[in-house]
């Protein structure tokens, strides 16, 4: 047989464009699956669209689809439509859910320690949190329920400064004139515990059921930052606000960890900062609003009265301080929280 001078030259480029092209393949393969089965991101809240932190979702997903293409399916239920207020973080250690805020309240059900963040009058004002949650003391806490509970925290945020806020307008100086006064709270023991610390009638309601019962009277009162008062339109139905200013309160932007361990470092690093620019995004929105909504609720007909603090701080901290819960915290930690600057 004769071979034509040109084959072995022909068969050596064969060869090597076979090389090349599974070369390719194999580079090109991971990111078509990718690209086919995109991580599910189910996130759970209880917020409404129109809240600081059920919007921040929205520049979480976007931020995410310009940094990770095609990468993850992100898909945001609020309202507390996928989860019931209070089980995402169990529903996350069971793999049942992905994404989520979580309360201190929530944390502290499983981890004691988090419920110093529970505790009326110890962070002082949204800086102190910002510094307390997002620097050492905070990694260390992410860090055992991260252990402890098969959860990340990617990002503490800011829900504001929670307020008393009452169905029909009464004089409210100290907790004493909040006595026999049915107080809506989340319904956990940790919630009960703030509202009888404040000198009411603590009464569980789901959040979803707040504005209904403030309309018929079923309660008395809520207590939740101004902008959710706003949201959740609570002044249509109430008489008076008091700025007890009682608990400079947090969420914190989680995933489970099963959804967390199996995404590559740059997915992980995509992820974080998404969820830092989602809190961010609420942080400012938030504080902002904070500081113009007095004016508005005076417009709306609402009475807007400080009490007096001293007595509510006294009186808060006294309840904390000879509770079960300050047996739970970390021998220091409050001192470390009291000498954050
Ligand atoms: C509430 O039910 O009062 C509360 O403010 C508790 C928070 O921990 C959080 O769940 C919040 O509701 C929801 O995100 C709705 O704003």
């Amino acid at each position: 047989m004769t071979t034509s001078p040109s084959t072995p030259l022909l068969s050596r480029r064969n060869v090597a464009a076979q090389l090349a092209a599974l070369a390719l393949s194999s580079a090109v393969l991971p990111l078509q699956a990718q690209a086919q089965t995109p991580t599910a991101l189910r996130i759970s809240s209880p917020a409404l669209p129109d809240d600081w932190h059920g919007k921040m979702w929205t520049v979480f997903k976007e931020q995410l689809d310009k940094t990770a293409p095609g990468e993850f399916d992100v898909r945001i239920n609020l309202n507390g439509t996928l989860f019931k207020q209070g089980t995402e973080p169990t529903a996350m250690a069971r793999g049942n859910l992905e994404l989520a805020t979580v309360s201190a309240f929530d944390l502290a059900k499983l981890l004691p320690a988090f419920s110093i963040f529970t505790a009326g009058y110890i962070l002082r004002d949204p800086q102190h949190l910002q510094k307390v949650l997002g620097g050492p003391i905070g990694d260390e806490l992410y860090k055992s329920v991260a252990d402890k509970l098969d959860i990340t925290i990617l990002s503490p945020l800011y829900l504001g400064t929670r307020q008393v806020n009452l169905r029909e307008a009464r004089s409210v100086k100290t907790p004493a004139d909040l006595k026999g006064l049915k107080l809506r709270m989340p319904g956990s023991k940790e919630w009960l515990f703030l509202g009888e610390a404040l000198g009411a009638t603590p009464t569980p309601l789901a959040f979803g059921e707040v504005y209904l019962g403030l309309k018929t009277g079923t309660i008395d009162g809520q207590d939740n930052p101004l902008p959710t008062l706003r949201a959740a339109k609570f002044y249509e139905v109430t008489k008076q606000i008091v700025l007890t200013s009682h608990l400079v309160d947090s969420l914190f932007i989680s995933v489970a960890n099963k959804t967390w361990n199996a995404l590559s470092t740059p997915q992980k690093q995509k992820l974080k900062a998404a969820a830092v620019a989602a809190a961010q995004y609420n942080n400012e929105n938030r504080l902002k609003e904070e500081s113009q909504l007095v004016d508005y609720f005076k417009q709306q007909g609402l009475s807007v009265t400080t009490p007096d603090l001293d007595a509510f701080h006294r009186s808060v901290q006294q309840a904390y301080l000879k509770s079960e819960y300050a047996k739970q915290w970390p021998p220091g930690l409050l001192e470390r929280i009291n000498a954050t600057k």
